[in-house]
């Protein structure tokens, strides 16, 4: 048929892995942030279908050691999206799954940022090798709040893109405590630690380091801000508002 021609060439040439990866569920949302459905990795991430306003949820995770450096990860080039683009911690989303897609209230999000966590404490281990057991016991997540964007992805044929309403999660290591960080080489290219001064260097190094858009997106909105109060997030922290950007 048409539909698996098209389907086909979007995959063209892309790593096995990451092909298989794009049949996962993702929740698919209205506007507001309610759960309308499900469909694949795939069917939300093609742009033909990001055009027609179908919407997705996602996480974006910054971690942060006990001297305020944050890991940065660079997509492996096998991604289908963003490939080697330089971003924060960890990205993905959740799935339609109990775990993970929260509680089928209107307004509930805490029951939403409970299975966003559950979903980012899964992809830590699958990204970045970090135990699971770390993550529930060598630091605490904290929730900022949400951010609706859109983005094309940086392939050729223009096939690929985002939708999302992203969680922004912070993970700060407890004090005296690391982290084992072990990358999947099919996900990670390479990752970082850096103060806020060697990263607002990397950010100007625009020969050496590209960005995801919603990494930039966040950086020129929040997180320096966000970074400067690490210490005490009470203030930033658990924001209801979606802001669209
Ligand atoms: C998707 O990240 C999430 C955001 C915020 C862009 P991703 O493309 O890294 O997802 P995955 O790791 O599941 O491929
Ligand atoms: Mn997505």
């Amino acid at each position: 048929s048409d539909l698996s021609a098209r389907d086909q060439k979007a995959f063209t040439g892309h790593n096995e892995t990451q092909i298989q990866l794009m049949n996962e569920n993702c929740i698919v949302l209205d506007w507001n942030d309610n759960i309308v459905g499900a469909a694949t990795k795939k069917t939300c991430h093609l742009m033909d279908n990001i055009e027609r306003g179908l919407l997705h949820r996602a996480f974006s995770c910054f971690i942060f050691n006990d001297k305020n450096e944050l890991l940065l990860q660079q997509r492996a080039k096998e991604k289908i999206t963003f490939p080697l683009l330089w971003t924060n911690t960890c990205c993905s989303h959740p799935l339609s799954i109990d775990d993970e897609i929260g509680v089928k209230h209107p307004g509930d999000l805490s029951a939403n940022v409970k299975g966003v966590k559950n979903a980012c404490v899964r992809k830590l281990e699958h990204e970045l090798g970090i135990p699971q057991v770390e993550t529930l016991t060598k630091g605490s997540f904290h929730f900022l709040n949400r951010i609706h964007y859109m983005a094309p992805c940086n392939d050729p044929e223009k096939v690929w893109g985002e939708h999302e309403i992203d969680y922004i999660l912070f993970f700060k290591v407890t004090k005296g405590m690391e982290l084992t960080v072990k990358p999947n080489v099919n996900e990670v290219e390479d990752f970082k630690w850096v103060d806020c001064n060697t990263f607002k260097d990397l950010l100007n190094d625009t020969e050496n380091y590209s960005f995801t858009p919603w990494f930039k997106i966040i950086c020129e909105n929040y997180l320096f801000n966000w970074w400067n109060q690490l210490e005490d997030l009470s203030n930033v922290e658990n924001d209801k508002n979606i802001y669209r950007m």
